[in-house]
């Protein structure tokens, strides 16, 4: 007997400007992720205010997925997804984000897209806004810094809600919205970045004023909760983490404390709010670290307080550990900092790789809402090797997922109420911190490569048959 629920939601997740390209097909405009080039591990990926000649821009073409939709969820089909998660990109529906009336080709490529997803019992799962803000909003607003931009978005939200209303039932109001808690959240997450041009983690950086476009956001997620609640009583909305659990190196009370502090302001802050409908206490003492005087206007209390989400998702990839010494080495990681933890290994990318933390994770935020909860995201970066026989042999990510799953089970067992599990890049596709298409997650091999280059047919990988398995038995069998 599974200790998973029956109806768990096992698939795979993406998202448009990573894997669609066509990006500027059938009237779509540019967003924040079509102005950013290619980089690599070792090289930082440029955002641009014009596109450059002779320049790779990796979502231009991606690996196409907007003409190769339907072989993809074939694919997804064929490994038994339950749920797709994916997103629709904001510029296909209204190209500058400030048009009065979306752009119809865009919302007909959704309909087809669901279509297809439907047709296999799959249920999509939406983000809304993935790292795909109309690059015109950064250039007219700079960007969630704007109050102006929660309209905007609630025009876009409302328009897929209408249209969609009978085809998707699970939405996700932004992707990791704490990644604006950062610097490196300036050009993917609050699109602050007006007239910048250069590596994408030097934007010149205001920590005040990505709180405010926070805020901001907060209110358009809220906003969207409600509007959803009121019109489409069968739609449930989540928020969308992007989790950096994080250990206090030593029991040194100055690391304890600092691992707090940490905790709550890159991943508490932001969850209290999309969950409890308020600020926690300890915001004060952040807006004051920061120098922030949030600008609110009557009313904000009250809208953030009526768009509670229905249930928390997040991303797992990685932990990290904070350490008051100033002299540990620190970690690579998605959008987090932090020491390296002795007991942990690293990714090629020095992710540190750490399964029993998302067991401490899901307790962790089961313990603190009591919301049903979703892994939205988890999975392996790494190199693959296409071998003489046309075979990958992915075993290093089979292991990964496995351990992870394990520990999933157990945090079920401890009592949470987990929904579904749906690991990240479940087709290859562009990496949204490198630029880079070297670095794979999926179970399906694109053949794409970082120069641009590659017949973009798709070729199954070992973890294909692996994560087949696992779904037809509800995650009994992980061998
Ligand atoms: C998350 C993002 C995804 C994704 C993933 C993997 O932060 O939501 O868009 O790409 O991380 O990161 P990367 O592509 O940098 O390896």
């Amino acid at each position: 007997m599974s200790v998973l629920r029956d109806d768990f939601l096992w698939g795979g997740a993406t998202a448009a400007n990573q894997c669609e390209g066509a990006w500027d097909e059938d009237g779509k405009g540019p967003s924040v992720s079509d102005m950013c080039t290619n980089g690599s591990h070792t090289v930082t990926k440029r955002v641009t205010q014009t596109i450059e000649p002779d320049t790779l821009y990796p979502s231009h073409e991606a690996i196409d997925h907007y003409h190769r939709y339907a072989e993809d969820i074939a694919l997804f089909a064929e490994m038994g997804f339950k749920c797709y998660r994916m997103s629709i990109n904001w510029t296909r529906i209204f190209p500058t984000g400030m048009e009065s009336e979306p752009n119809e080709a865009g919302l007909a490529h959704y309909d087809k897209v669901f279509d297809e997803c439907r047709k296999y019992g799959i249920e999509p799962l939406v983000t809304i806004s993935h790292y795909e803000l109309p690059f015109a909003l950064v250039q007219e607003y700079n960007g969630w810094a704007s109050r102006r931009l929660i309209d905007y978005y609630m025009n876009y939200v409302k328009a897929i809600f209408e249209r969609y209303k009978d085809k998707v039932k699970y939405w996700l109001t932004f992707n990791e919205l704490n990644c604006g808690m950062m610097p490196l959240g300036n050009v993917l997450g609050t699109g602050t970045f007006q007239g910048y041009s250069g590596p994408y983690n030097e934007v010149p950086d205001d920590p005040a004023l990505r709180l405010q476009a926070l805020h901001h956001m907060f209110l358009a997620s809220a906003k969207a909760v409600k509007y959803a609640h009121d019109n489409y009583p069968q739609f449930k909305i989540g928020n969308m983490i992007a989790f950096a659990t994080s250990y206090a190196l030593t029991c040194n009370p100055d690391d304890i404390l600092l691992n707090q502090a940490f905790m709550r302001e890159m991943n508490w802050y932001c969850s209290d709010v999309q969950v409890r409908g308020a600020y926690p206490a300890f915001a004060k003492s952040i807006w004051k670290k920061y120098n922030c005087e949030l600008a609110t206007e009557p009313g904000d209390d009250e809208i953030l307080a009526e768009g509670k989400v229905d249930f928390y998702t997040f991303s797992y990839y990685m932990s990290t550990a904070q350490s008051a010494a100033p002299t540990q080495a620190t970690v690579e990681g998605n959008l987090m900092g932090g020491v390296k933890n002795p007991y942990l290994k690293a990714s090629d990318w020095g992710w540190q790789i750490d399964p029993k933390g998302l067991r401490f994770t899901l307790n962790e935020l089961y313990d603190r809402y009591q919301i049903p909860l979703m892994v939205v995201e988890n999975g392996l970066g790494a190199y693959d090797k296409i071998e003489e026989d046309g075979s990958i042999n992915d075993d290093y990510r089979i292991d990964y997922l496995r351990l992870h799953i394990e520990e999933m089970k157990k945090a079920v067992e401890d009592g949470v109420d987990l929904m579904g599990y749906t690991p990240w890049g479940c087709i290859d596709l562009v990496s949204a911190s490198t630029g880079e298409m070297a670095k794979r997650y999926g179970f399906i091999y694109v053949e794409k490569y970082d120069d641009g280059t590659g017949t973009l047919n798709r070729r199954k990988k070992k973890s294909f048959d692996w994560y087949k398995k696992v779904i037809a038995t509800n995650g009994d069998d992980l061998a």
